[in-house]
């Protein structure tokens, strides 16, 4: 408020100075002549451009100079990537032609407003036009230019490449959004998984089509996390407005459309901490990172390259900045190895999976190498009573002895065991937990023990003489009966390895 009524009373007052000053040389034009008055202004307004060109070119050298170390091209802002090399030579190409013009003009602006002011007993010259001069003021800009759009195309053209046939590259995608970028990566098999608009929803914020395969590796990870020296396509989308996807440090820019897919090529080549070592050997970077508390690390060490939307896409448009990490092979492989696909994490088996109910052939290879590993261990033990190997995907309906559909899979393990070790002979065994009546949890262990007995040597062909079945009821439990995750575990079915 305070600074309101300031602003305000200063208005008012540059007003009233005004007017009063208008007033004065009204009354000095009536004393001295109106002519003179208006000549000598001429002077003095000739001789205040003066000035001001000579402060003005001044302040704009030397803010450059100033804050270069903070100016993509200059000071440790050289290109993190191989192209951008190219384009900041461009940028100073066009920085020299164009800073020769801007010079000389405002000289020449000022100059002559100066020179060629009013004055007494001089005359305007009348020129209608001169063919000489539009000749050259034509033809020294239009060489320049044409040089300048060549090398320009040249450079895009090279920067704009797609991926050749053969190349080694890694694909990522970002889509943008209000306000935000939603990031995946392939996953394993190297391959973005197909998108349909149409199926975009809360759980599902790019619309990818659950049925294909290759989405279910795709990860979306909260960063970017590139290798360094390594290709890199971007995939760029939209969901809703214009956005654009910028790398600064990387001279990446291009547009994020929704419906058309835009894409950039690039190779980062300098890594995060490479480019915070860079950082370092400035003072502008020694600064603490917080202004308000000195013993806060300082700018280099906190610096981070950054993605950021360069459209003004709406009130948040500021908020779209994401972290940008550029490490070695190895650091990359590692972070790749823990994160982990958003299929399995956060769709997989929830109402949203069409595949809800069925086996993906990955997971049947993760149940099977689990289940060697279990055999091996198993195999491996010196006592006898620790031979057991548990079948921990082997399922009934709840309360009887039917298996179920899935349990296939598990049960084909086993028998691809028996076929494997041709010497080994095994006993399967129910379990049950203690809810219930104990003769009903006896049979109940008995009948389901039996039909996977049944299973093994009706189904799946193993010799009846090599196995057993028995049931345990309640009487061996492995874990607590006291609370569920302890029940779900003691029902359960396994099997003991007699013979080797
Ligand atoms: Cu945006």
């Amino acid at each position: 408020m305070t600074t309101f009524l300031l602003g305000l009373a200063c208005i008012v007052l540059l007003v009233v100075v005004v007017v009063q000053i208008g007033k004065v040389t009204e009354l000095a034009r009536g004393l001295r002549g109106e002519e003179e008055m208006q000549f000598a202004l001429n002077r003095r307004s000739g001789l205040i451009g003066m000035v001001f060109m000579v402060a003005f070119l001044i302040f704009c050298v030397a803010s450059a100079i100033y804050y270069k170390n903070y100016m993509l091209g200059y000071g440790p802002h050289i290109s993190a990537s191989v192209h951008g090399g190219s384009l900041d030579k461009l940028f100073s190409v066009t920085l020299f032609f164009t800073g020769i013009v801007f010079v000389l003009t405002h000289i020449a602006l000022f100059w002559f407003s100066y020179k060629y002011h009013g004055r007494e007993g001089r005359k305007a010259l009348f020129l209608s036009h001169d063919n000489k001069l539009e000749v050259i003021w034509t033809i020294i800009p239009a060489v320049v230019m044409t040089f300048l759009v060549i090398s320009g195309l040249d450079a895009w053209n090279d920067v704009m490449a797609d991926i050749e046939e053969g190349e080694d590259y890694i694909e990522v995608e970002a889509t943008g959004y209000q306000f935000a970028w939603h990031l995946r990566y392939p996953g394993p098999d190297g391959v973005l998984g197909p998108r349909d608009y149409k199926r975009i929803n809360g759980v599902n914020p790019l619309g990818q089509v659950w049925e294909d395969p290759s989405n279910h590796d795709d990860l979306h990870p909260a960063e970017i996390v590139l290798p360094v020296g390594k290709q890199v396509r971007v995939r760029i989308t939209a969901r809703d407005v214009l956005h654009n996807f910028y790398l600064p440090h990387f001279r990446v820019k291009m547009d994020a459309v929704p419906g058309m897919p835009t894409y950039f090529v690039f190779t980062p080549e300098t890594t995060t901490t490479e480019y915070r070592q860079r950082l370092k050997e400035y003072p502008e970077y020694q600064l603490p990172t917080d202004p308000t508390d000195p013993e806060s690390e300082p700018l280099w060490k906190t610096f981070n390259y950054e993605l950021a939307c360069a459209e003004l896409c709406g009130s948040g448009h500021y908020s779209m900045r994401r972290v940008v990490r550029v490490v070695s092979e190895e650091e990359y492989e590692e972070w790749l190895a823990e994160q982990s696909s958003y299929y399995m994490g956060s769709i997989r088996n929830t109402d949203e999976d069409p595949l809800k109910g069925q086996l993906l052939d990955v997971e049947i290879g993760m149940r099977k190498q689990e289940f060697e590993d279990k055999l091996a261990l198993a195999r491996a033990a010196e006592d006898a009573a620790d031979r057991i190997v548990r079948l921990d995907y082997v399922f009934f309906e709840t309360g009887s002895a039917n298996l179920t559909d899935l349990s296939r899979y598990e049960l084909q393990n086993v028998a691809a065991s028996m076929e494997q070790y041709p010497d080994m002979t095994i006993e399967v065994a129910g379990h049950t937990d203690n809810t219930g009546d104990a003769a009903a949890n006896q049979s109940l262990s008995e009948s389901r023990a039996l039909a996977v007995y049944n299973y093994l040597v009706n189904e799946l062909n193993v010799d009846g003489s090599r196995l057993t079945s028995a049931g345990y009821g309640s009487n061996r439990p492995i874990d607590s009966n006291d609370t569920d995750a302890g029940r779900a575990k003691n029902r359960r079915t396994e099997f003991q390895i007699l013979t080797l």
